[in-house]
C-alpha cells in the first residue's frame, strides 16, 4: 500500500523557540515500512500547507495516517482528513497520537465519516494491523486501541520491545529545520517511555497507564550514534529516572565515542538524587536542561501533586548552576491570578538567573484536572487549548489576565512574541468542531477511577 503519514502544523508556541522532528509518527513509520508498505511522511511543521494536495494529486496514496499529539490541532487534522477523503474518497484514514487516544470518539464525529478510525495508545504494532484491516483483513473494530464509528476494539496494547523500531528519519525531509534555541539543527531521540509519577495537570502518566520502559542501553546508543545532527532532544518526559540507567547508556556512548550536544527535560528531585548521573552526561556534551518547577509555593505544588518541596526545587536549581547546565525552568500560570501574584512571580524570575517559561493551567482531556476541575472550561474551542490562552475562567477580566501574562512573558524572556490582541482574537473565531465537556451529573469526590483516565492500563506490559 502507499501510505502517507501527516503531522500537523506547529502552535504558537514552536513558532519561534523550537521546532522538533516527528519521534513518534516517524516510529509508526518504522513499523509500517518492515510491514512492506511504501511510506511517506509529510511534516507540516516544515514543509507548508498546499505541499499536501500536491503530494495527494500526484502520488495518490491509499491510506493516510496522521500523528495527533496536540489537542490544539484537531480542527486542522480533521480539516486534512476531509480534504484526502474528497479528492481520493477510495483512500483509508486514520488518526493516532497522544490527544487523539483521549477524544477518539469525539474526533470520528466531527469528521463525519473522513476519518475511519482513531487510534489509541501507541501506534508501532497496531498501525501495520489497521493498514492489513484497511485492505480487507480482520475488522477494525476488533483491534486493539481502536475506534471506529461501528465499535471499539479492546484495550490498546504496550508495545514490548522499545527497540524494534527504530525512528525511520530517513522518511522526514528538511531535517535543517528542527531546531531548538541555538541547537540548530536538532534530532530527537527517546531512551524512556512513560513516568511514574502522577502531577493533575498532565497525561503522560494517564497515556501510558503509569508504566516506565526503558530502551536497552546498546539500542539507546546505536539510535543516537545513527543521528546526523551535532545537537539532541531527548524528548523523555523525565530523563534519567533512574541512575544506573543513564550510566549504562553513557558507557555505550562512550563506547561508540558519539560527540553531541543534549537538551533534556527532568524534575529537580531527579536531579538532586541521581547529580552524578547528570555530571557524567555533562561531561558527554548536555547542556540545557528544563525542570518542570511550575509553582513557587508549597501550595501550588501540593495541587500539582508535583510530590516535591520548594526546598527540593532550590537545590535543584543550585546544582544545574555546579554543573554548568543552562536551566530553563516552567511556572504554571493559574487563571485565577490577579496582578499581585503576577508580579511575585516576575520578582522571583528576576531573581534567578534561569531561563523562566510560562504556560498557562490546562485542563487536558487524559489529565485529572480535566474531570475534578471544579471551574468550568468556557470554550469548547480546541485551539485554545495550547497552554498560551486561558480556558478556565480569569478572576481579572480576560484583557487583563492577558496583559498580565504577556508582561510577564515580556519580563521573562525580553522578547516581544505574545500580543494581548493577537491573544483575545484567537478566542472570537468562529468553532466548527467543538470540544466535548468532560460528562458530569454530580462532582467527583477524590480522584478518578483509573478506568476514566489511562489509555494504556498498567498491567498490560512488564516493565524492564
Ligand atoms: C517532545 C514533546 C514535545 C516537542 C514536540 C515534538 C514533536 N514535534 O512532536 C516540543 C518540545 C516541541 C513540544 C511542544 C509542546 N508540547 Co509537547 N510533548 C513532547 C513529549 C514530552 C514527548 C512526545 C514524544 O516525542 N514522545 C515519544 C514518541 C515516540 O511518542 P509519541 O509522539 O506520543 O508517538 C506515539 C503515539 O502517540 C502514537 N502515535 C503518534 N502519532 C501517531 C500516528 C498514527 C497514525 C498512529 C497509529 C499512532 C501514532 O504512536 C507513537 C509511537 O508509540 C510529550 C509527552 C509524552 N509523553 O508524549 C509532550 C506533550 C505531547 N506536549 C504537550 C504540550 C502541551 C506541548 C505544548 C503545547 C506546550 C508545552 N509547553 O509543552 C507545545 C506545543 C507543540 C506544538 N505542536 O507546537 C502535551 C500535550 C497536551 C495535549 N493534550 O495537547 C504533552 C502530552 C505533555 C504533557 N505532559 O502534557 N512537545
Ligand atoms: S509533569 Fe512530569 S513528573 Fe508529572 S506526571 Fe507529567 S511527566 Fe511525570
Amino acid at each position: 500500500m502507499r501510505v502517507l503519514l501527516v503531522h500537523p502544523s506547529p502552535l504558537l508556541f514552536s513558532e519561534i523557540y523550537l521546532r522538533l522532528e516527528p519521534l513518534g509518527l516517524e516510529r509508526v513509520a518504522a513499523a509500517v515500512e518492515a510491514a512492506g508498505h511504501e511510506v511517506r511522511l509529510l511534516d507540516l511543521q516544515v514543509f507548508r500547507p498546499p505541499r499536501y494536495r500536491e503530494l495527494l494529486a500526484s502520488w495518490r496514496p491509499e491510506a493516510i495516517g496522521f500523528s495527533l499529539n496536540y489537542l490544539a490541532n484537531v480542527p486542522e487534522v480533521v480539516e486534512l482528513a476531509r480534504t484526502a477523503k474528497a479528492m481520493l474518497p477510495g483512500c483509508r484514514v486514520m488518526v493516532g497520537g497522544h490527544s487523539a487516544s483521549f477524544v477518539a470518539r469525539d474526533l470520528l464525529e466531527h469528521a463525519g465519516g473522513a476519518i475511519d478510525c482513531t487510534v489509541r495508545g501507541e501506534g508501532e504494532g497496531i498501525a501495520p494491523r489497521v493498514l492489513e484491516s484497511f485492505a480487507g483483513g480482520a475488522a477494525l473494530e476488533s483491534l486493539p486501541g481502536v475506534v471506529t464509528p461501528d465499535g471499539s476494539g479492546p484495550p490498546p496494547l504496550l508495545v514490548p520491545d522499545l527497540a524494534a523500531y527504530p525512528p525511520a528519519r530517513h522518511l522526514a525531509g528538511r531535517r535543517r529545520r528542527y531546531f531548538i534555541g541555538e541547537l540548530d539543527p536538532c534530532a530527537s531521540v527517546e531512551f524512556t517511555r512513560g513516568c511514574p509519577w502522577d502531577c493533575t495537570f498532565c497525561s503522560a502518566w494517564t497515556f501510558y497507564g503509569r508504566s516506565y520502559r526503558v530502551l536497552s542501553p546498546e539500542a539507546a546508543a546505536e539510535d543516537l550514534a545513527s543521528v546526523r545532527e551535532p545537537n539532541v532532544f531527548i524528548v523523555d518526559d523525565v530523563a534519567f529516572i533512574r541512575g544506573e540507567d543513564g550510566f549504562a547508556i553513557a558507557d555505550q556512548v562512550e563506547r561508540r565515542n558519539v560527540r553531541k550536544r543534549y537538551y533534556l527535560e527532568t524534575r529537580a528531585d531527579v536531579l538532586v538524587r541521581n547529580r552524578e548521573v547528570f555530571e557524567r552526561w555533562a561531561k558527554l556534551g548536555l547542556r540545557y536542561m528544563f525542570l518542570g518547577i511550575e509553582a513557587i509555593d508549597e501550595e501550588g505544588l501540593r495541587r500539582h501533586r508535583k510530590r516535591v518541596h520548594l526546598g527540593e526545587n532550590e537545590r535543584a536549581l543550585e546544582v544545574a548552576r555546579e554543573l554548568g547546565l543552562v536551566v530553563a525552568i516552567n511556572i504554571i500560570a493559574d487563571p485565577d491570578w490577579d496582578e499581585r501574584r503576577f508580579e511575585i512571580v516576575r520578582q522571583w524570575a528576576l531573581e534567578v538567573p534561569e531561563i523562566v517559561n510560562m504556560t498557562i493551567n490546562t485542563p487536558y482531556p487524559g489529565t485529572e484536572t480535566w474531570l475534578t476541575e471544579s471551574r468550568r472550561v468556557t470554550t469548547e474551542d480546541y485551539r485554545l487549548f495550547d497552554v498560551q490562552h486561558a480556558v478556565l475562567p480569569t478572576r481579572l477580566p480576560l484583557g487583563r489576565f492577558y496583559q498580565e501574562f504577556v508582561r510577564t512573558q515580556d519580563v521573562l524572556n525580553r522578547k516581544h512574541l505574545y500580543n494581548v490582541d493577537r491573544l483575545l482574537a484567537d478566542h472570537a473565531r468562529p468553532v466548527t468542531y467543538a470540544l466535548r465537556r468532560p460528562q458530569r451529573t454530580a462532582p467527583i469526590v477524590g480522584r478518578p477511577s483509573p478506568a476514566e483516565l489511562y489509555v494504556h492500563h498498567p498491567t498490560s506490559v512488564a516493565t524492564r
